[in-house]
Protein backbone atom coordinates (compact mmCIF):
# COMPACT_ATOMS: atom_id res chain seq x y z
CA UNK A 1 0.00 0.00 0.00
CA UNK A 2 1.52 3.27 -1.16
CA UNK A 3 0.42 6.15 0.50
CA UNK A 4 0.02 10.02 -0.58
CA UNK A 5 -0.30 13.10 1.25
CA UNK A 6 -1.06 16.17 -0.09
CA UNK A 7 -2.13 20.05 1.22
CA UNK A 8 -4.37 22.83 -0.08
CA UNK A 9 -7.26 25.14 0.56
CA UNK A 10 -9.22 23.65 -2.14
CA UNK A 11 -11.66 26.66 -2.48
CA UNK A 12 -13.56 26.79 -5.31
CA UNK A 13 -12.72 23.34 -6.46
CA UNK A 14 -11.78 23.37 -10.26
CA UNK A 15 -10.40 20.83 -12.67
CA UNK A 16 -6.78 22.11 -11.61
CA UNK A 17 -7.18 20.93 -8.14
CA UNK A 18 -9.24 18.08 -9.49
CA UNK A 19 -5.67 16.98 -12.13
CA UNK A 20 -3.86 17.96 -9.30
CA UNK A 21 -5.84 15.06 -7.18
CA UNK A 22 -5.99 12.50 -10.12
CA UNK A 23 -2.40 12.71 -10.50
CA UNK A 24 -1.32 12.45 -6.98
CA UNK A 25 -3.61 9.29 -5.99
CA UNK A 26 -2.04 7.66 -9.05
CA UNK A 27 1.01 7.42 -7.67
CA UNK A 28 0.15 5.11 -5.01
CA UNK A 29 -2.54 3.22 -3.79
CA UNK A 30 -4.15 5.91 -0.74
CA UNK A 31 -4.11 10.01 -0.78
CA UNK A 32 -4.39 11.94 2.22
CA UNK A 33 -5.68 15.51 1.76
CA UNK A 34 -4.37 18.03 4.50
CA UNK A 35 -6.84 20.33 3.88
CA UNK A 36 -6.24 24.12 4.85
CA UNK A 37 -8.86 25.10 8.22
CA UNK A 38 -10.08 28.65 8.40
CA UNK A 39 -8.06 29.66 10.73
CA UNK A 40 -4.83 28.65 8.53
CA UNK A 41 -5.89 30.28 5.57
CA UNK A 42 -5.43 33.37 7.46
CA UNK A 43 -1.90 32.65 8.83
CA UNK A 44 -1.49 31.69 4.65
CA UNK A 45 -3.35 35.68 4.02
CA UNK A 46 -6.10 33.51 2.21
CA UNK A 47 -9.84 34.25 2.57
CA UNK A 48 -11.17 31.17 1.40
CA UNK A 49 -15.02 31.61 0.05
CA UNK A 50 -15.94 28.38 1.65
CA UNK A 51 -15.34 27.31 4.92
CA UNK A 52 -13.62 24.33 5.73
CA UNK A 53 -16.39 22.06 6.46
CA UNK A 54 -18.44 22.69 2.95
CA UNK A 55 -14.16 22.06 1.10
CA UNK A 56 -14.18 19.02 3.29
CA UNK A 57 -17.82 18.05 2.58
CA UNK A 58 -16.61 18.49 -1.69
CA UNK A 59 -13.26 17.09 -1.32
CA UNK A 60 -14.08 13.89 0.21
CA UNK A 61 -16.80 13.56 -2.49
CA UNK A 62 -13.90 13.23 -5.38
CA UNK A 63 -12.94 9.53 -5.96
CA UNK A 64 -9.51 10.62 -5.96
CA UNK A 65 -9.39 11.35 -1.96
CA UNK A 66 -9.52 8.69 0.59
CA UNK A 67 -8.96 10.55 3.63
CA UNK A 68 -9.45 14.10 4.78
CA UNK A 69 -7.22 15.67 7.17
CA UNK A 70 -6.91 19.11 9.04
CA UNK A 71 -4.18 21.80 7.98
CA UNK A 72 -3.76 23.91 10.99
CA UNK A 73 -0.32 25.23 10.78
CA UNK A 74 3.33 25.10 8.71
CA UNK A 75 5.01 22.87 10.96
CA UNK A 76 2.54 19.48 11.12
CA UNK A 77 3.98 17.76 7.78
CA UNK A 78 6.56 15.91 9.26
CA UNK A 79 4.46 14.53 11.96
CA UNK A 80 1.37 13.94 9.61
CA UNK A 81 4.14 11.75 7.24
CA UNK A 82 4.94 9.80 10.13
CA UNK A 83 1.43 9.90 11.36
CA UNK A 84 -0.12 8.41 8.20
CA UNK A 85 2.93 6.65 7.20
CA UNK A 86 3.44 8.20 4.02
CA UNK A 87 5.40 7.22 1.25
CA UNK A 88 4.76 10.02 -1.30
CA UNK A 89 4.27 13.62 -0.55
CA UNK A 90 2.95 15.85 -3.50
CA UNK A 91 2.48 19.37 -4.77
CA UNK A 92 2.34 21.56 -7.29
CA UNK A 93 5.37 22.99 -8.53
CA UNK A 94 4.24 26.43 -7.24
CA UNK A 95 5.60 25.10 -4.35
CA UNK A 96 8.77 23.61 -5.75
CA UNK A 97 11.83 23.06 -3.59
CA UNK A 98 9.70 24.78 -0.51
CA UNK A 99 9.03 21.10 1.16
CA UNK A 100 12.25 19.59 0.33
CA UNK A 101 13.04 18.72 3.69
CA UNK A 102 10.60 16.39 3.78
CA UNK A 103 12.83 13.72 1.42
CA UNK A 104 14.13 12.42 4.76
CA UNK A 105 11.16 10.89 5.31
CA UNK A 106 9.28 10.26 2.30
CA UNK A 107 9.59 10.31 -1.38
CA UNK A 108 8.95 14.58 -2.27
CA UNK A 109 7.23 15.42 -5.94
CA UNK A 110 6.11 18.38 -7.63
CA UNK A 111 4.17 18.46 -10.38
CA UNK A 112 3.24 20.87 -12.71
CA UNK A 113 0.42 23.19 -12.52
CA UNK A 114 -2.61 23.04 -14.76
CA UNK A 115 -2.34 26.16 -16.28
CA UNK A 116 -5.11 28.64 -17.47
CA UNK A 117 -7.35 28.00 -13.73
CA UNK A 118 -7.15 29.37 -10.42
CA UNK A 119 -9.31 29.98 -7.87
CA UNK A 120 -8.44 33.84 -7.86
CA UNK A 121 -8.87 34.25 -11.99
CA UNK A 122 -12.33 32.20 -11.01
CA UNK A 123 -13.54 34.95 -8.68
CA UNK A 124 -12.43 37.72 -10.79
CA UNK A 125 -13.91 36.59 -13.98
CA UNK A 126 -17.08 36.58 -12.33
CA UNK A 127 -16.82 39.48 -10.33
CA UNK A 128 -16.11 41.84 -13.53
CA UNK A 129 -18.96 40.09 -15.64
CA UNK A 130 -21.04 41.16 -13.20
CA UNK A 131 -19.93 44.63 -13.82
N1 LIG B 1 -3.09 23.59 -8.27
C1 LIG B 1 -2.79 23.16 -9.55
N2 LIG B 1 -3.23 23.86 -10.62
C2 LIG B 1 -3.98 24.97 -10.45
C3 LIG B 1 -4.31 25.41 -9.15
C4 LIG B 1 -3.85 24.69 -8.06
O1 LIG B 1 -2.09 22.13 -9.73
N3 LIG B 1 -4.41 25.67 -11.56
C5 LIG B 1 -2.58 22.82 -7.13
C6 LIG B 1 -1.64 23.64 -6.25
O2 LIG B 1 -0.32 23.64 -6.80
C7 LIG B 1 -1.72 22.86 -4.92
C8 LIG B 1 -3.17 22.33 -4.93
O3 LIG B 1 -3.64 22.43 -6.29
O4 LIG B 1 -0.82 21.75 -4.95
C9 LIG B 1 -4.07 23.12 -4.01
O5 LIG B 1 -4.01 24.48 -4.40
P1 LIG B 1 -4.41 25.60 -3.30
O6 LIG B 1 -5.72 25.25 -2.72
O7 LIG B 1 -4.18 26.94 -3.92
O8 LIG B 1 -3.30 25.31 -2.22
P2 LIG B 1 -2.33 26.36 -1.49
O9 LIG B 1 -3.10 27.52 -1.01
O10 LIG B 1 -1.18 26.54 -2.39
O11 LIG B 1 -1.95 25.55 -0.15
O12 LIG B 1 0.93 23.64 3.05
C10 LIG B 1 0.66 23.82 1.68
C11 LIG B 1 -0.46 24.79 1.46
O13 LIG B 1 -1.60 24.47 2.24
C12 LIG B 1 -0.81 24.81 -0.02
Amino acid sequence: MKRVLTYGTFDILHWGHVHLLKRARELGDHLTVGLSTDEFNKLKGKEAYTNYDHRKLVLESIRYVDRVIPERNWEQKISDVLEYDIDIFVMGDDWEGKFDFLKDYCQVIYLPRTLGVSTTKIKHDLSSSNG
